[in-house]
């Protein structure tokens, strides 16, 4: 049985329909610390809980049985530098109190991790999985803290812990909480409403970026890896594609020839994007376990697109 925290975010919306499709509704249990109206509730196991509050994690692992525990729950980027102590607090003493549970229940845990986990002092172009992480933010504090706090685990109790550094994710089911990378899926929505998206980062901020699918076939494929074949485990570079805001921009243009890019830059969110890589490595986890991504800037714009007009009803 598996438990998904912070289910009812960009991720965990997509991840807990993905995985009951696999592994069956009853065996995919999703959890936040408040129901909201997400249909993921009712659609099929749901328990309140505050990864910060350790007895509520106990409760829900040991009355479903658990044996695996994807930990979503997180505050990103951009919300993490207005309030750096609840970023810690959820992405911090939640991971802990997650790995404690899985250590006493058994567990295997998957925490992601981010692109965030570097800074200005990590080579920006092809970052290499193992390399200088030496994070500017809150966020990335506690991402670059989680992997080796995950890696403990598994060294020094044998909790099998996995994880990947994802970047910017674009969606059309859930929008993201506070995120740098956000304006990447904002700019979909944009474009089909007002033709016309104001963009908060400057042209040329490059950086490494993913579709929603290819985010979720990561996870359970590296779920599923042989633990044989795994030399690293917190946590893998992945990604699928990099651009800048001119890029995407150009990309829907091609589909709404009408669009028109303008710029407002927040500089407080470009300080972020500017101290993260331009593009990744992500041979390792080619290798180990077969990440092998199937959209480019391209099919995503054409899928985002068609899934949002549908959405929105709105035509282009
Ligand atoms: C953020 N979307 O912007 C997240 C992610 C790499 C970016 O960690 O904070």
């Amino acid at each position: 049985k598996i438990l998904v925290t912070g289910a009812l975010g960009q991720i965990g919306s997509e991840l807990v329909m993905h995985m009951r499709g696999i592994y069956g509704a009853d065996n995919v249990i999703a959890s936040s610390r408040r129901k909201g109206d997400n249909p993921i509730v009712d659609a099929g196991p749901f328990e309140l809980v505050d990864v910060t509050k350790s007895q509520e994690i106990v409760d829900a692992v040991k009355k479903h049985k658990v044996d695996t525990i994807i930990n979503l729950a997180a505050i990103l980027s951009a919300t993490g530098e207005s309030n750096p102590a609840a970023a810690w607090d959820i992405n911090m003493n939640g991971l802990y109190n997650v790995l404690e549970v899985a250590r006493e229940n058994q567990c295997t845990v998957c925490t992601p991790s981010s692109i965030a986990v570097f800074g200005p002092s990590t080579p920006k172009d092809n970052t290499p999985q193992d390399t200088l992480m030496r994070p500017t933010t809150m966020y990335g504090v506690t991402k670059v803290s989680g992997e080796l706090l995950c890696d403990y685990y598994f060294q020094k109790f044998n909790v099998d812990t996995r994880g990947m550094r994802f970047p910017g994710l674009i969606s059309n089911v859930a929008l993201p909480g506070g995120g740098t990378t956000d304006y990447a899926v904002h700019i979909y929505y944009e474009a089909l409403k007002n033709k016309k998206y104001n963009c908060f980062l400057q042209k040329g901020t490059f950086m490494d970026m993913m579709y929603m699918p290819d985010a979720l076939n990561a996870i359970v494929e590296l779920m599923e890896a042989d633990p044989s074949k795994l030399t690293h485990r917190n946590a893998f570079n992945v990604t699928a594609m990099s651009f800048d805001p001119e890029g995407i921009a150009t990309a829907i243009k091609k589909y709404i020839p009408e669009f028109q890019m303008e710029y407002d830059v927040n500089p407080d969110i470009q300080k972020i994007a500017d101290s993260w890589p331009n593009s990744l490595d992500d041979s390792e986890a080619r290798k180990q376990w077969g990440w092998n991504p199937k959209y480019d800037l391209d099919g995503m714009t054409k899928d985002m697109l068609e899934k949002l007009s549908k959405k929105m009803n709105i035509q282009y």
